[in-house]
């Protein structure tokens, strides 16, 4: 047996999530401490962070004015029952998301994670026919290669075989549309692919399939992040929503890693200029500090629900950390910090930028695109502060030589993601050139090394 004790603890108690866990014991990567856009591992070792944690510290780690907020509110009010009583910080960050977004998305209600936003939604669009009179419209509608988080519902909806594989029968009622990643007409695509508006279409034979008067509602990540940043064709996800609309079927943006300046606007909706029926966030909602989510609700929706006698509970679902003191406080900042550094907008291409004009989009696309013709290497994509580099599997051996890269990548100080073959990259929103630079000069010698 490997000898897996660092210092006092004993590595094998911790069952870690979505880790390899015995490679991981037996070299264990240990982050002691973060600033900007900097990790320090446990050796003393600065490692680039070219992933914002998981997608969700988007304006850099350790920002002061979050730290402080956050420890303010733990010694002013550390927790307010979520269930019948309420805290002002609750209702004024509420009040904050919702101006965000586009008028009819009028209402939020919160959840402390991603996969929380998820179920949420999906109840709520189930319960919205229902209240309506359409209660045969149970059906829920995903797509190849989504990703909705962990629980049930959201597993149901996904479209990742081995997040499914191994639970049984899910829920019943659900179907899902094709995927979007046409590498044979897109390759190399900067920004949305030029080809693959009519992929959309599979979203009404599907509908057509099982009778519009069964379906409520799909659910799509605008930018698939999990499977690999699959960036949607010109037109598509207009297409979606037209075909929605003619069919009464709730169209649900999936916004946990697009949402907060990820693409270079505020949020997906805006990049795509499609408004959804309900939009989840999570992760870039508190900058990963204390776990968040929430779920934009347009008002016809909201409003389905707010009938009957008035001291009854409307919506019979909620969480004890729903709109947690600590998680408003956190997230209050953070939207403070995300304003005063104009970072919403930060990964706009230059010119788009409604502050000085110069979005970080462009370099960081022309950047990644000068790793074209390095080994391996089958795509390029880019979309905001987003980016993916795609590498040929090794034969008979999917995903060990992405993987073999994001071990070089650590040990080279940079930390980035991998999903099967592709490298996905999504730094701090607070990202310069000269990280850019650090960041493709690395992966250069990484992708230089690989076999
Ligand atoms: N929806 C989407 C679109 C996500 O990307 C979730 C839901 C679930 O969120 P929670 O907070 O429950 O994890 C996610 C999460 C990766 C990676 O490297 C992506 C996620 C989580 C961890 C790693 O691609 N996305």
């Amino acid at each position: 047996m490997a000898d897996t004790r660092i210092g006092t603890n004993n590595l094998d108690a911790f069952w870690m999530p979505f880790t390899a866990n015995r490679q991981f014991k037996q070299a264990p990567r240990m982050l002691a401490s973060a600033k900007g856009m900097y990790y320090t591992t446990t050796e003393g070792r600065k490692v680039l962070d070219a992933t914002a944690g998981l997608w969700c510290v988007n304006a850099g780690h350790a920002r002061p004015r979050i730290v402080e907020a956050i420890a303010a509110q733990a010694g002013e009010l550390d927790y307010a029952p979520a269930f019948q009583m309420g805290h002002p910080k609750a209702f004024e960050l509420a009040s904050r998301l919702v101006g965000m977004m586009p008028s009819p998305l009028d209402h939020v209600f919160f959840t402390n994670s991603g996969s929380e936003s998820v179920e949420t939604a999906l109840k709520i669009a189930l319960a919205y026919h229902r209240a309506k009179g359409n209660g045969g419209k149970f059906r829920l509608i995903g797509r190849e290669r989504g990703y909705h988080g962990v629980n049930f519902g959201g597993i149901s909806v996904g479209g990742i075989v081995s997040n499914r594989k191994m639970f049984g029968t899910l829920l019943t009622g659900v179907d899902h549309i094709r995927h979007t990643h046409d590498l044979g007409r897109n390759a190399f695509s900067r920004g949305e692919p030029e080809h693959g508006a009519e992929f959309a279409d599979d979203l009404e034979r599907v509908i057509l399939l099982h009778d519009p008067s069964t379906v409520a509602a799909v659910i799509v990540e605008p930018v698939a992040g999990s499977t690999g940043v699959l960036i949607p064709p010109k037109g598509y996800l207009k297409r979606l929503r037209e075909i929605c609309d003619k069919y009464d079927v709730l169209l649900i943006f999936d916004e946990v890693i697009t949402g907060f300046g990820r693409l270079g606007t505020p949020f997906a909706t805006d990049y795509f200029g499609v408004v959804p029926d309900l939009v989840t966030t999570a992760k870039g909602i508190s900058n990963g500090t204390v776990p968040m989510g929430a779920v934009f609700v347009q008002s016809k929706i909201h409003d389905a629900f707010m009938d009957g006698p008035e001291h009854l509970i409307e919506f019979f679902h909620g969480y004890t950390y729903s709109a947690h003191p600590l998680a408003c406080a956190a997230a209050l900042a953070t939207l403070d910090t995300y304003m005063e550094e104009g970072l919403l907008t930060k990964g706009a291409m230059d010119g788009e930028d409604s502050g000085d004009g110069k979005g970080l989009g462009t370099y960081w696309q022309t950047a990644l695109h000068t790793l074209r013709g390095m080994p391996h290497v089958i795509d390029i994509r880019n979309i905001g502060l987003v980016g993916a580099i795609e590498l040929e599997p090794m034969a008979g051996a999917p995903t060990r030589r992405a993987f073999a890269a994001f071990l070089k990548a650590y040990e080279q100080g940079v930390l980035i993601r991998t999903t099967g073959d592709i490298i996905a990259l999504s730094p701090p929103l607070i990202v310069e050139e000269h990280h850019i630079d650090e960041i493709v000069a690395t992966l250069a010698m990484v992708l230089m090394s690989l076999e």
